[in-house]
């Protein structure tokens, strides 16, 4: 299973660090909504579904969580812990965020606006969605 991983430009000053993400440039779609997870409790779980059109880039801003992701016959688990990287989670992806730390701040870049129909909540459903894709 392929995942996209992105350690963004770090534009590094005495002051402190910069990092910029501009459309077709570090970003791989078009950002149409930008939302952020904080306060998360590190014994619950996020996520739990798949989407199946959304793309989403993942970039955990403070503290750590953990990211699993799983194509229907393959799983993969990231930890992500640095705001200079990224993490692309494309459509058909069932995803599952845990182990975060209270301080966790996990931004999230998404490809199309808030759309609960292309939530797959269900993973037998989400199973038959990635055999036939
Ligand atoms: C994902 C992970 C990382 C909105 O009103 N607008 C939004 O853009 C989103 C994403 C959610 N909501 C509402 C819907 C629910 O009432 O916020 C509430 C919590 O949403 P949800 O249960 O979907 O949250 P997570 O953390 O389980 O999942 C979210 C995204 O839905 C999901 O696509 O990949 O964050």
């Amino acid at each position: 299973m392929e995942i996209a991983k992105y350690k963004f430009k770090e534009n590094k000053a005495p002051g402190g660090t910069l990092v910029s993400l501009e459309d077709k440039k570090e970003l791989p779609f078009a950002v149409k909504r930008v939302y952020y997870l904080y306060g998360l409790d590190g014994n619950s779980v996020r996520g739990r579904h798949a989407h199946r059109t959304l793309q989403q880039l993942l970039v955990c801003l403070c503290g750590s969580c953990k990211l699993s992701l799983d194509n229907g016959s393959e799983r993969q688990e990231f930890l992500l812990d640095n705001p200079a990287e990224g993490v692309l989670i494309s459509a058909g992806m069932w995803r599952e965020i845990y182990g975060c730390s209270s301080d966790t701040v996990l931004l999230v870049l998404a490809s199309e606006i808030y759309d609960e129909e292309d939530y797959i909540r269900d993973y037998d459903e989400f199973l038959h969605f990635a055999k036939e894709k």
